[in-house]
């Protein structure tokens, strides 16, 4: 095989095979910074097309984007001393200004709740100043211990952070929710990946939230992986930060808050779920190139009116709004380009030889499934868009079945353990509701509770851990 193509197969050594695949699909490139990477053009059209979903479904409901400064002062991150305790060692530091040391440190964001609750405090004065609703999109800076890995956990990386304020606990109770449904559109009407939703157990919350609700997917290694989150932060900061507000009532009153976020890890689980052996396969409705049309011509025969048809063709179907590419390089052979095209991931590849060109047709081959099929040139627009629909539903059933088949609903400690360690995925268990058989679980297994469902279900046997009534099904796994 050359170095050029994936070497390791997906079943073969399913890490390996990811790093390869990002790698030389032109997705990243490891940067001269321990732990940090390089988005390049192919990964960072994927980030551009999730920022403009997003934007979109966001502003409609009245938000508006804001930037705040990426250097937060020490202070402020000691203000909510209680979580940042367990941060401190993540932070990064600014301590010199050219060489004077800086009076006051500064930490380079992890997160931007304190600076951008200090400034809520002066922005906020009476009801009438309600609700804030702002996002920023920025990179984050968390100095990871742990083995980082592309797109999964890296220094530094991109995100969203949404944070909104409220008169009321219900307006925000709506909003955590709200943004949780606008992230399981992108995640699964878009990148195709189904995720379960649900609250984070106390344990597993943000510790300055009075809930966390989270969207988690499954990997083909049977691993979870949180997609997102969306915090009702109550008047947890509203009373650090003194957010107050005057109400209708001409009282004082502390504002209800939320924050959410989704990052650039998305890119990792979309690499992760839908690649395979050649390479990655790409959404059509993120896909930077949904159709790639290669002229199959070859040296010293005349390849003008082949060309020819494929200019026309890419021209109708760019004005159709389908992302196209022909590719008429010279200097690679069509066989170098379906392998080139395959590693990046385009959904459609189309076709025009002298036989099609003799026919009046283009030949169709499917990313997904390998299938070939031919459509005469008058139908090829309507032909390709009907495929990247098809491939699009495809990869979400696909992702949907390997989901299903990844989850196991099991009544007793040792089913658990033989679940976890023959097959891994969601072990979906009765529990009692106690941090002890959560943490138990934890450290006998290194599964932990990954969701506490919206949709209930009633406890199919007592508690998996110590035997006791059970109050609820929560969704354990290994995770990211
Ligand atoms: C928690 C909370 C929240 C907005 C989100 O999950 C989505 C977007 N923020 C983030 N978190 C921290 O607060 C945090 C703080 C420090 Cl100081 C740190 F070093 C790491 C952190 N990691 C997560």
């Amino acid at each position: 095989m050359s170095d050029t193509g994936v070497t390791v197969k997906k079943s073969a050594d399913f890490s390996e095979w990811y790093t390869e695949v990002v790698l030389k699909s032109g997705m990243a490139e490891y940067a001269p910074i321990k732990g940090c990477m390089i988005l390049r053009e192919h990964s960072y059209a994927v980030w551009e097309k999730i920022q403009e979903v997003f934007n979109q479904k966001i502003k409609a409901s009245g938000h508006r984007n804001v930037y705040f400064p990426m250097f937060i002062p020490e202070s402020f991150l000691k203000k909510e001393a209680e979580h940042f305790e367990g941060f401190v060692p993540e932070v990064a530091w600014v301590t010199e200004g050219g060489s004077t040391p800086l009076e006051e440190k500064l930490a380079i964001r992890p997160t931007s709740e304190t600076i951008i609750y200090a400034t809520f405090a002066k922005w906020i004065r009476s009801w009438r100043d309600l609700p804030i609703k702002i996002n920023q999109w920025c990179n984050i800076v968390r100095w990871e211990t742990k083995a980082t890995k592309p797109f999964l956990r890296t220094r530094e990386f991109l995100w969203q952070e949404g944070h909104t304020a409220h008169a009321t606990c219900e307006e925000a109770e709506k909003e955590v929710l709200d943004i949780l449904g606008e992230y399981k559109n992108i995640m699964e009407s878009y990148l195709a990946i189904p995720v379960l939703v649900g609250v984070k157990t106390e344990s597993e919350k943000f510790a300055g939230a009075l809930y966390t609700t989270t969207l988690e997917a499954m990997m083909p290694d049977g691993k979870a992986l949180q997609m997102g989150t969306s915090h009702n932060l109550g008047q947890n900061f509203a009373k650090v930060f003194d957010i107050t507000f005057i109400g209708e009532d001409e009282k004082a009153h502390q504002v209800w808050q939320t924050s959410w976020g989704i990052s650039t890890r998305l890119i990792g689980a979309l690499v992760m779920v839908h690649g395979d052996d050649r390479g990655l396969i790409m959404p059509p409705k993120v896909a930077p190139v949904q159709a790639v049309i290669v002229p199959i011509t070859y040296k010293d025969t005349d390849s003008t009116a082949i060309l020819a048809k494929a200019k026309e063709l890419m021209e109708e179907l760019k004005a159709k709004g389908i992302a196209t590419v022909l590719d008429d390089r010279t200097e690679y052979t069509p066989g170098w380009k379906f392998n080139e095209w395959e590693l990046k991931g385009a959904p459609v590849r189309i076709e025009i030889g002298p036989r099609d060109l003799k026919q009046n047709q283009i030949t169709l081959a499917r990313r997904d499934t390998h299938q070939k099929t031919t459509a005469k040139m008058g139908d090829a627009v309507q032909a390709i868009e009907k495929l990247l629909e098809e491939i699009q539903n495809n990869l979400y059933a696909q992702a949907k079945t390997a989901l299903e088949e990844k989850t196991t609903i099991v009544q007793n400690y040792d089913d658990f353990k033989e679940t976890l360690k023959n097959k891994g995925g969601f072990i979906k268990a009765a529990w009692c509701g106690s941090a002890r058989c959560e943490e138990k679980i934890k450290e006998d297994t290194g599964a932990t509770i990954r969701l506490r469902p919206f949709e209930k279900e009633k406890p199919v046997a007592n508690c998996v851990c110590c035997g006791e009534k059970a109050v609820e099904m929560v969704y354990f796994a290994r995770s990211y």
